[in-house]
């Protein structure tokens, strides 16, 4: 019996693997497998062991998307040349994404909760703990009520959410998010007038442009680090306009690295003309401070004095708005720039 072997497999040995729960593991699926194999076959008189031929790509290709085997053949390469931790000592590090884009979404194909995790969670950030449940159900209600009490009247109303919102789709949770509460309430007060939704969380708001991508009746419009560079990477590109009956009513403004007050506010007056054309009744803002210069997920550098400057830009709509607290992340700057950017409604 020919066996076809080649020792080039022991250039494939990860460091580790992860478990569920983030537990950092040996890699499994190690060189020792072959040595015990081998070990078992050596010996047999039937065994007869040769390298394999050389076929190139084609029939590769023939099965494999060339993009995708573009990305296995430059992934450690990049991974290696980005990182100067990785550079001083490879034989540590493994690449592993942070975040999986979600395109097969046939069913929930099991019904164990790893299977139905890798199904509705769509990174590593939305961990889930006892209380996660019952404190999203109440961050929702607190949109709700802050939606609520603008039918009632009130021209502002801000919603102190936690955990936050705006990453999680209609069946998926991720970047801390779990219940979309910006997009609840915006579709609770759709049902009262036509309703817009601006996202200005640092983070392109994938989970609401998702909820409301085939729908006309509520625009919603995020400005944030293009995804090209910066979470979530799959989603928030500006030729995403809507699909179906929905189609020009999203609109994303993705803005690069270091984007200051002056660019973010020109990127803004934008965004308030799209509103002013479509004319709503209501308007939902997902609030995010992490554009503030110097937060420790952000790359942008907004100010404390820019906070005050976008207030009042979008108070300037004349607008019954419901704020809605998504990201930020520079703890001692939080408190002073949330304060600074609600002022303008006061
Ligand atoms: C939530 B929000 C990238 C890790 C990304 C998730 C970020 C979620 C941001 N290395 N972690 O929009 O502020
Ligand atoms: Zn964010």
């Amino acid at each position: 019996m020919k066996i076809f072997y080649s020792e080039e497999h022991r250039q494939h040995y990860p460091p580790f693997e992860i478990f569920d729960g983030g537990i950092r593991v040996p890699y499994y699926e190690n060189p020792d497998r072959m040595d015990r194999i081998l070990a078992a076959l050596k010996g047999m008189a039937w065994a007869e062991f040769s390298e394999p031929e050389e076929f190139g790509l084609d029939p590769i290709l023939a099965v494999h998307d060339e993009g995708y085997l573009n990305f296995l053949t430059s992934c450690w390469g990049e991974w290696l040349a980005s990182d100067p931790e990785v550079a001083a000592s490879p034989e540590t590090h493994a690449f592993l994404p942070a975040t999986f884009a979600l395109r097969r979404k046939a069913r929930p194909t099991s019904t164990t909760v790893r299977g139905l995790g890798g199904y509705y969670i769509m990174d590593l950030s939305a961990c889930i703990v006892a209380g996660t449940y019952k404190a999203s159900l109440t961050s929702a209600n607190i949109a709700l009520s802050a939606a609520s009490s603008i039918v009632q009247g009130l021209s502002s109303a801000f919603a102190l959410c936690r955990p936050p919102g705006h990453h999680a789709g209609k069946d998926y949770a991720g970047g801390y998010c779990f219940i979309n509460n910006a997009s609840v309430a915006a579709n609770w007060l759709s049902q009262k007038g036509k309703t817009a939704i601006l996202d200005i969380d640092y983070h392109a708001g994938n989970g609401t442009q998702d909820i409301f991508y085939e729908r006309a009746d509520v625009l919603t419009i995020s400005i944030h680090g293009d995804p090209d560079f910066e979470y979530p990477h799959y989603i928030g590109f500006a030729d995403e306009t809507g699909a179906d009956a929905g189609l020009g009513f999203h609109q994303n403004f993705p803005l690069p690295k270091g984007t200051d007050d002056a660019d973010y506010l020109t990127a803004l007056d934008e965004a308030l003309n799209l509103i002013r054309g479509f004319a709503p009744e209501y308007l939902v803002l997902s609030f995010g401070a992490d554009t503030f210069d110097g937060d420790p997920l952000g790359t942008f550098r907004v100010t404390r004095a820019g906070f005050a400057e976008i207030g009042k830009k979008i108070s300037g709509l004349n607008l019954p708005v419901a704020i809605i607290m998504e990201g930020g992340y520079a703890n001692e700057a939080l408190g002073d720039n949330t304060r600074t950017l609600l002022e303008n409604f006061k």
